[in-house]
């Protein structure tokens, strides 16, 4: 299959480094020149608990002349997808699939909008990615990435992906309530991203602080009260699942306070942020989420001044 990874950050990257291993015909799309430069002179370097390997792909920082692509597989950060969508249209073909595993919700929309509902699919990632510097990340974790159509059909061109996937090793887990799956993502993004960036701890010990981890219920039972609203079919427990994932991710820096700690955008309007305008327009009352966002916008501008 012939794929284009659309934002090759440490997730991007590693899905490409997989799929090519795999005997995919794959691409990274990327305008950090650093980065592309460098996995074209000496391969993408992976680092993991088995140690380093080198992984020969192609990069570029453009789209122009590399399609049409069958499957373009959208990793940017959600504040760039509408950038990411214009540069997909210059890869579509008659039967492109355009693959969304980005955090937050709203990404599927603005993709349909530019690309055409009928070519978007969508799912999670339950992969841990670290960048190391330009070429070279860490495989931190491996888990389900679940895929599914919008509709929440079974169709030829999900089982012939889920097929490329398992052949990676992406572990792939294809559902027919992909809106319920993005959802379930999106609520443990609610209940740890903003707090552990807000705070400065890593994921686990949200549940060691009593304050914290009653603000973390807060959030999520807000958050809960709109999908339910919405009709949306969760796949868990919501506050379990919130709880076991911050206890797998324990020793995670959640990429939010990744972002907000090295001065970048972070993702807060599609996810505590997004929670609330739901909410707002629903009639359901999300004030926790609110002040989150807030703060968060709060924060990330003040690192960015801090200069003593
Ligand atoms: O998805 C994550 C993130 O950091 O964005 C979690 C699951 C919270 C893991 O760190």
């Amino acid at each position: 299959m012939k794929i284009a990874v659309i934002g090759a950050g440490a997730m991007g990257s590693l899905y490409g480094a997989l799929l090519a291993e795999a005997g995919e015909d794959v691409c990274l799309v990327d305008i950090w020149e650093d980065h592309v430069s460098s996995v074209n002179r000496r391969g993408l370097i992976v680092s993991s608990d088995d140690g380093d390997r080198a992984v020969p792909l192609r990069a570029v920082t453009g789209a122009a002349g590399l399609g049409p692509v069958d499957l373009i597989l959208v990793f940017v950060k959600s504040y760039s997808t509408g950038e990411a969508a214009r540069t997909a249209l210059g890869l579509l073909g008659e039967n492109t699939m355009v693959l969304t595993l980005q955090n937050g919700i709203g990404n599927v929309e603005q993709l349909g909008a530019i690309l055409g509902p009928e070519r978007v699919l969508a799912g999670t990632s339950a992969f841990g990615g670290t960048m190391l510097g330009p070429g070279h990340i860490r495989h931190a974790g491996s888990g389900p990435t679940m895929l599914g159509e919008i509709s929440g059909q079974s169709t030829p061109r999900l089982e012939e992906l889920a097929g490329v996937f398992l052949r990676a090793g992406l572990q792939p887990s294809v559902s027919d309530n992909i809106e319920g799956v993005l959802w379930t993502k999106l609520i443990v993004n609610v209940g740890i991203n903003a707090l552990t960036a807000l705070t400065r701890i890593k994921n686990g010990q949200l549940l060691e602080i009593p304050e914290l981890e009653s603000v973390m219920d807060m959030a999520v039972a807000e958050a809960v009260a709109v999908a339910v609203k919405k009709n949306i079919k969760l796949v868990s427990h919501p506050l379990d699942h919130v709880k076991g994932i911050a206890r797998a991710t324990g020793g995670n820096i959640s990429s939010m306070r990744q972002d907000v700690e090295k001065g970048r955008a972070t993702e807060i309007d599609v996810i505590n942020g997004a929670v609330d305008r739901e909410g707002t327009s629903l009639g359901i009352p999300t004030p926790v989420n609110r002040v989150l966002a807030m703060l968060i916008k709060g924060l990330s501008t003040s690192i960015k001044e801090d200069s003593w």
